[in-house]
């Protein structure tokens, strides 16, 4: 395949309401939308830094200036003949995974449009829905916390994970399990802890919880192996969780026994197959984690999702749990028995409303590769 060129959109979109965790709030999400064009068609990506350097080093404009001057011009000036190619092109190159993956899931769907197949196809997705739960921010008291998880159960939500941070962990977790004794719950301290606060996850062992989600920090597997070791309940590596190399490090370690993947983290599709693959071999369960996606990103952690190794719900919620008006369609619902259709049309299957992408655009800029 000759690419032609490749556009990139940065954009900022409102949340329907602002999004808070242990590293800050989010009101309105930012990403880089990635647009390749070769042979007739086009391919989207989304490549999910935002604007503030809290969940990794990565922003926006990071990922800008790495697909720029970088990614881009390495990758796709010579002809391409597979995915994989482009990966090797770039392999070189350190760090920068999120620009790495926005690049790489935009030359998916193009492939995938190419042969007409699905994502989920190209990926070795086996499910046709996929189930999945929510991801509920820190919320100003109890009361509203409750209310807000309530609204949830009520729209059908099966599994509910709680962002805790100092302060205020231990005691909203008790509160949601007492007005919930029977729901499936699990928190996500997004490595705001340290092995110090080994009591505030001791306390939360009694409460029948699915798993705690990277409550150290993200270089930190060692103390996570301690931690692990004096706790009943499972704990799930997110931001440690960097390659394929490092899960397996982490599993034989026993710093967790849970992963959460996410494309954009570990620099791609592909590195996120190969981690579902070594976790599947080694008998551990991971699920599709989520960065607040528009429509483009939703569709390929869905496609990801369908996977057979991806036993637990993901955090991928309908897409009217984070945005008033989407940039593709059709847009994702939530099924009644909390799954969510996995798209079946070329690609990532999903078609780009490009007058409502230009809507949410702060800067766009064409990049000639040919
Ligand atoms: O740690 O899983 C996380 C959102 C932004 C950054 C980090 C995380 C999250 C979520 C939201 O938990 C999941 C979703 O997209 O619904
Ligand atoms: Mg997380």
């Amino acid at each position: 395949m000759r690419l032609d060129h490749v556009e990139l959109f940065h954009l900022s979109m409102r949340l329907k309401a602002p999004f808070e965790t242990s590293f800050g709030v989010e009101s309105d999400r930012e990403c880089v939308i990635v647009k390749v064009a070769g042979e007739g068609l086009v391919g989207w990506g989304e490549c999910v830094a935002g604007q503030f350097p809290g969940y990794s080093y990565e922003t926006a404009g990071t990922a800008w200036h790495m697909l720029k001057d970088f990614l881009i011009p390495a990758s796709l000036a010579d002809p391409l003949e597979d995915v994989a190619q482009m990966r090797r092109r770039i392999a070189h190159l350190r760090g920068h995974p999120m620009a790495r993956a926005g690049l790489e899931m935009a030359l998916w769907d193009l492939w995938g449009k190419a042969e007409r197949k699905s994502l989920a196809e190209l990926l070795g997705g086996q499910r046709r829905r996929v189930p999945v739960g929510v991801s509920v921010g820190v919320q100003g008291s109890t009361a509203a916390l409750l209310a807000t998880v309530l609204g949830y159960i009520e729209a059908g939500y099966a599994r509910v994970k709680l962002k805790i941070k100092p302060g205020c962990d231990l005691g909203p977790a008790r509160a949601v399990r007492g007005s919930f004794p029977e729901l499936p719950l699990q928190v996500d301290g997004n490595s705001a802890y340290s092995l110090a606060d080994a009591p505030i996850f001791r306390g939360m062992d009694d409460l029948g919880l699915l798993m705690i989600e990277q409550p150290l920090a993200d270089d930190d597997l060692l103390d996570h192996v301690r931690l692990q070791a004096g706790l009943r309940t499972p704990i799930c590596l997110d931001e440690s969780i960097r390659s394929a190399r490092i899960a397996r490090q982490a599993l034989e370690a026993a710093a967790c026994r849970i992963i959460n993947i996410k494309a954009g983290r570990v620099g791609g599709l592909a590195e996120a197959v190969a981690i579902h693959d070594l976790c599947r071999e080694a008998g551990a369960p991971v699920w599709c984690g989520g960065m607040l996606e528009t429509g483009i990103g939703r569709a390929s952690n869905l496609a990801l999702a369908s996977l057979p190794g991806f036993t637990l719900p993901g955090d991928i919620s309908a897409s009217e749990r984070y945005y008033a008006a989407d940039i593709a369609e059709p847009v994702f619902k939530l099924n009644p028995d909390s799954t969510i259709d996995v798209p079946s049309g070329p690609g990532l299957g999903v078609q780009v409303i490009e007058t409502a992408l230009e809507r949410v655009t702060l800067r766009r800029e064409r990049i000639r590769v040919n």
